[in-house]
């Protein structure tokens, strides 16, 4: 019973401090956040994992979470779960070691070693100390391991190479203040200063030796030592952490993308180009990246003869062009709204792939953001001139989230390929996969035709002989929309719709046709559109993953008398 209840206070107060320096290192991993734009721990770990999950259970563990941001916040939390019970587990083993190393067997094989190495002990680092400083290293050695990928993620912008430093200094300065703020509070809960003095004089007098070790093992072994006034001070400045990074939690989530991720624009309203705050918006960030167009740099790397770096200032003097063109993402089944269309201004990228002189043997481009996201495509499609780095959005500077300074604008191919913020494109000589790849979707990102109703409203009835005016959107990817046309009788006989806005080869169209319903009771509707190289919009049904949507919007109107 003497024996053990030490250990277990020495146990009970390492969990204590264990969660005060994880909240220490938490805060510190929240201030670097949001002066530095430096990932945190809960970023990192996302990026990392999200792209391992395979693409069919994507949506399935989104809907569990009960939408894309949910499962962000629970992603959050759990590696803020994880990081405060890893330190607790940490102080507990540090406590712990420091205990043994007072107890009376301690004692004992401090005597014996003493008697053989005497003035060397006193320098070598307690185990205690040891383990501290192994524990820390680990943490950072298997953070750099497992998050190697993506470490050059840098919210402010800064440029890959130099992100992945950052990001691994800030890390390490974390972890450390973990360690530090650990032995610290180990040593002002618990001061030891009798056993180093006993240590220095042990060389001399062996007997003053003994007893004053005794007293200090008395006092260790009934776990009085632990002053628990300063326990109460540890508490209080715990309780003074949680609210500093509660804090900082709070202005970093007023800044998350949670209020306008999946953000949609359909329905009546909807307007041939879309104003900048109504466009839609996906993205993988918990909180999108604020670059700082002083630090950033875009660099054509990898297979070139003439790797070039270049700042937001140069790409401005190149010969840029306005292009129309509609983003769709990927997972926009066949009525939503994940699909919008803007006037960009932007250079070729094919400009700066040719200054940069590729060589031969080149496959793909790999296009990589500040935010760690990546995604390929071949070469051809890159040397085409309406792929564009786009810097401005309906005659404005990109919007932060859709963006800014420059984003990829990719005409024909699914949204996940325009990538926002990017900061490198590197010329690569076989397949790589892509953030949204590397889950399974795909191979294939060209978008086929498709169309949808937009109005009128079909949860209201409407009148025989009263006319209708049936309208919506048309898409064909960048192969332009040539023909919509519409079935009121479940398909048995096909009409055209008139293109009141026909928009550009690479943008939607916007249709119309008046309907008058002919009988009461329940009519089917569907629209189907035709691109500009001929293809039907496919009647034939096919889920999101992996390669995007296709079939009928297919709609049921109530018709009454
Ligand atoms: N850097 C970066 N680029 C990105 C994404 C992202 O999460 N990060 N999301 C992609 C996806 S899936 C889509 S559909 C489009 C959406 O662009 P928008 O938000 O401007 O409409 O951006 C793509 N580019
Ligand atoms: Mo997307």
């Amino acid at each position: 019973m003497r024996g053990r209840k030490p250990l277990i206070t020495a146990l009970v107060f390492g969990l204590f401090a264990g969660v005060v320096a994880a909240l220490g290192m938490t805060t510190v991993m929240l201030v670097l956040r949001t002066v530095a734009g430096i990932p945190t721990a809960s970023e990192l770990v996302g990026d990392r994992f999200a792209p391992l999950i395979p693409a069919r259970d994507f949506g399935g563990l989104i809907s569990w979470a009960g939408g894309y941001n949910e499962l962000k916040q629970l992603g959050v939390l759990s590696v803020l779960i994880g990081q405060v019970l890893t330190g607790a587990i940490g102080g507990a083993i540090y406590f712990l070691l420091r205990q043994l190393e007072q107890a009376p067997s301690g004692r004992a094989r401090d005597a014996d070693g003493r008697s053989r190495k005497g003035p060397i002990r006193g320098r070598r680092p307690s185990a205690s100390t040891a383990f501290l400083i192994a524990f820390v290293s680990a943490l950072w050695l298997g953070a750099m391991v497992l998050l190697w990928p993506v470490l050059p993620t840098s919210a402010i912008g800064l440029p890959p190479s130099t992100a992945r430093i950052v990001t691994a200094l800030g890390l390490l300065v974390s972890f450390m203040a973990y360690g530090l703020i650990l032995a610290f509070v180990a040593r002002f809960l618990a001061p030891r200063s009798r056993p180093t003095q006993v240590e220095a004089s042990a060389a001399t007098t062996a007997t003053a030796t003994a007893t004053a070790s005794d007293a200090a093992a008395d006092a260790a072994t009934d776990g009085s030592r632990y002053l628990p006034r300063r326990g109460v001070l540890v508490g209080a400045a715990g309780v003074g952490l949680l609210a500093v990074s509660g804090g900082l939690l709070r202005r970093l989530s007023d800044d998350a993308t949670f209020a306008y991720d999946g953000l949609q624009v359909r329905g009546p309203d909807i307007e041939p180009i879309t104003p900048n705050d109504r466009f839609y918006v996906v993205t993988k960030n918990v909180i999108d990246p604020d670059v700082d167009p002083g630090v950033w740099r875009l660099g054509v790397t990898g297979l070139v003869d003439r790797p070039l770096t270049m700042d937001l200032a140069t790409l401005g003097t190149m010969q840029a062009i306005e292009q129309e063109t509609t983003l769709m993402c990927i997972s926009n089944s066949i009525s939503a709204g994940l699909m919008s269309n803007a006037i960009w201004r932007g250079v070729p990228l094919s400009t700066l792939i040719d200054s940069a002189a590729p060589r031969g043997g080149v496959v793909e481009v790999l296009c990589k953001s500040v935010d760690g996201y990546s995604d390929s495509f071949s070469i051809a499609k890159a040397l085409e001139p309406t792929t564009l780095l786009a810097t401005h959005m309906n005659g404005e500077p990109l919007p932060r989230r859709h963006g800014f300074p420059v984003r990829l604008l990719v005409p024909g191919l699914y949204g996940e390929k325009s990538v926002k913020w990017i900061t490198e494109v590197e010329l690569v000589g076989e397949d790589v996969k892509g953030f949204y790849e590397q889950q399974g979707w795909g191979p294939d990102f060209v978008i086929p035709p498709r169309s949808r109703f937009d109005g009128p409203d079909f949860r209201k009835p409407f009148k025989v002989g009263q006319p209708v005016r049936l309208h919506g959107t048309a898409f064909g990817a960048d192969r332009g929309v040539e023909l919509v046309e519409v079935t009121v009788d479940g398909g048995t006989t096909w009409q055209p719709a008139r293109l009141d806005y026909p928009g550009s080869r690479l943008s939607w169209a916007l249709w119309s046709f008046d309907w008058r319903p002919a009988a009461a009771g329940e009519a089917r509707l569907a629209v189907r559109a035709t691109d500009g190289e001929g293809n039907v919009q496919d009647a034939r049904g096919r889920p999101v993953v992996p390669e995007g949507a296709r079939g009928h919007h297919v709609v049921t109107a109530m018709v009454r008398a």
